[in-house]
Order: structure tokens, then sequence, then C-alpha cells
């Protein structure tokens, strides 16, 4: 299996302390990537390949361009300011609060697009999360041009991020630019497969009324995790696409046995909506010593996994989200490729 990697992913690097009173540690961080690729090397997946360039329309199929604006501009608007560190949030709308206004400064423009305090935007990240997108539309292409699966080693991760918002590490989604990119290229449906241990609010929002696009994630329950406000079982799809999102919540604590009874639901739905296309959101914080996360699965899971994956018989583009015990985030996540490839082909 091919990869596509971009050494642009080091531009974007979380200063670790974000907050006057208190401390976020920064567990987004650079060595992830770099530690998927050395595995990569290792076990002789394949070839590694650069990004290519693409414009920015492929982006703006999915995402506001005042959402894109901000993650171009907002770090010299926050110096210009002259504010230290990162530009970041200080506020969020609620209940009774205005959403139908974008405020004209930066501080308004950060709430109004961001929606936590844990993804701070640096001079040079914007660099990082283009390539990052140029890594999944690259990925993309290989598909497109008739290989069987592809590697998309994105940083920074991208499933968080909605058509409007950004947060959760993620700023541009990778997986939902990609997918609109098979269906502008003559695809007819597209699945995204989302195993990151937590929910894919940004895949969810972008697609959530349309049958194009069928979205199946598992995820922690939202009751006790991250993002917290959106990817309980309830949540099924709008209008058209009504059956057409599929959440698959987990208790904290939950290992291969339980995970993998959501996985063959997700992987039956799929079966059914008869995708021309996979694209997996490949989070491998559901590793048992993850650092910020509460499932139990261990290193030949993720072998099992690819191999379950690869039952399904379709063309695939895995792409790098979550998975922060970086000792291990290598081995987890070429287990699943290297599961995937020696699965039986159909
Ligand atoms: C991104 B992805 C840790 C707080 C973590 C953000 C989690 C983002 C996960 N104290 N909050 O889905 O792996
Ligand atoms: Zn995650």
């Amino acid at each position: 299996m091919e990869t596509i990697f971009s050494p642009n992913h080091r531009l974007h690097q979380s200063p670790g302390e974000l907050l006057h009173d208190g401390y976020v540690p920064a567990f987004e961080k650079p060595e992830r990537a770099e530690l998927v690729l050395a595995r990569v090397k290792e076990t002789g997946l394949g070839p590694v390949s650069p990004q290519a360039h693409y414009e920015l329309d492929s982006i703006l199929r999915v995402h506001d361009a005042g959402l894109v604006a901000l993650l171009q501009s907002a770090a010299a608007e926050w110096r210009a300011l002259n504010r230290p560190g990162c530009a970041i949030p200080f506020t969020w709308a609620t209940r009774g609060m205005r959403q139908d206004r974008i405020p004209t400064g930066l501080d308004g423009r950060l709430s109004y697009y961001g929606f936590d305090a844990g993804t701070p935007i640096t001079p040079t990240s914007w660099q990082a999360i283009k390539s990052s997108v140029d890594v999944a539309l690259t990925a993309t292409a290989r598909i497109t041009n008739g290989a069987r699966s592809v590697f998309g080693l994105c940083r920074p991760p991208g499933h968080h991020a909605g058509s409007d918002h950004y947060g959760g590490y993620c700023f541009l989604n990778n997986a939902a630019i990609a997918a609109q990119k098979f269906l502008d290229g003559g695809a007819s449906r597209v699945a995204i497969l989302d195993v990151d241990y937590h929910h894919g609010n940004g895949t969810q929002q972008i697609f959530y009324g349309r049958n194009d696009v069928l979205v199946v994630n598992i995820h922690a329950s939202p009751d006790h995790e991250y993002p917290f406000r959106l990817g309980w079982a309830d949540e099924i799809g709008s209008q058209a696409g009504e059956g057409f999102n599929l959440n698959l919540p987990l208790p904290a604590g939950t290992n291969w046995q339980g995970w993998s009874q959501a996985l063959e639901t997700g992987l039956r739905r799929i079966d059914v909506f008869g995708a021309d296309v996979l694209v997996v959101s490949l989070g491998v914080d559901t590793y048992k010593g993850d650092p910020i996360s509460q499932f139990r699965l261990e290193h030949d899971d993720f072998t099992r996994m690819g191999a379950r994956i690869a039952s399904l018989g379709k063309p695939t583009v895995f792409l790098m989200e979550g998975g922060y015990a970086v000792a291990e985030i290598g081995i987890n996540a070429v287990n699943v490729l290297t599961g995937f490839e020696g699965a039986p082909r159909l």
C-alpha cells in the first residue's frame, strides 16, 4: 500500500500551554506523524510519496470561505494585536446567543468559527493544514486512478472540523474533502467509516442532510467524552440524509469484543449502502494505552480491524486522524493497513 506524506505537518505544533489560568498538554504533536512514517518504512508497507498541490476549490466544496480565510489570517491578526502565543477563542455561543451574525473582529470570528480552546492557530499552521488536505486529495487521486487502497498520513487530523467550525485538533475535514472529491469525480455513493475513539462531529455535520455519503461512526459516548455535544445513537441524519448517518457510541472500557460488534454493524450498513469507495477516518486512540482515551484495543486488534474492513471489497482510502500513545502509534496504525492487505481479496 502506498503512503502519501508531507513533511509540512511539522509546521503545525501546539505550544502546549494555551490558557493563562490553565494548562493544556499538547497531545497532538509532530512526533505522531513521524513515528507512523517510521513504522511504514520499517514494515515495508509500500512506497512513500509526496503530496500534490491542489487549489482551494476542493476545500471550498466542503467548508465556508469565512472559516478558510480565518485559518489563513488568524495568527497574523493575533500578532498584529501584540499578543503572544497562538490564536484561540475565548468565548462560545450557547443557547440564546446569536448564531446568525459573524462578528467582524478577530476574537469574534474565533468565537464564531472555533468550538474549543485546544486547537491553537500558530503562524505556520495554515501551511500544515493545507498540506494535510493535499495529502488526502493526493490519496484520493490514487484510488480514482485504480489503486485498491492508499494511506494518507494526514496531520493535523480533520474529523472534528465541520463546514463552518474547527476544533478538536482539527481545522479542515480531510475525510469530507476527499469524499466530496470522489463525488465530484463521478462516484455516486461514498461511505465514511470513522474508527477514531472520538465522535467525528464535523464529518457528521457536513453530510447530515445528504444520502450520497453514508457516515458511520464508532466512538466513545458523548455523555462522557469529547466532543460531548454530538455523537448519540439517535442522530440518524435529516431530510434526504435520514438513515444515512449511523452512530455507534460505546462505553468506557470497551475492548475488542464490544468494539468489533459495533464494527460488524457498521460494515453491514456500508455493504447495504453499496458504496463505490470507502474513506476510513483512521484514529488509533482506541488503543488501551492511549493517554486521553478509555477503550481497550490491543495491537493485534488493529490488524483484525484492517482485515474486517477489507472484507467489504471496496477501494479504500485510509486517512490518519487521532492516536496519542506516541510510542505505539506506528504499530497500531500500520497494523490496520497490513491487516487490510493481508485479508483475502474478494
Ligand atoms: C481529536 B481526535 C485532553 C483534552 C482533549 C480534545 C480531544 C480531541 C481529539 N485533556 N480534548 O478525535 O483524536
Ligand atoms: Zn480521537
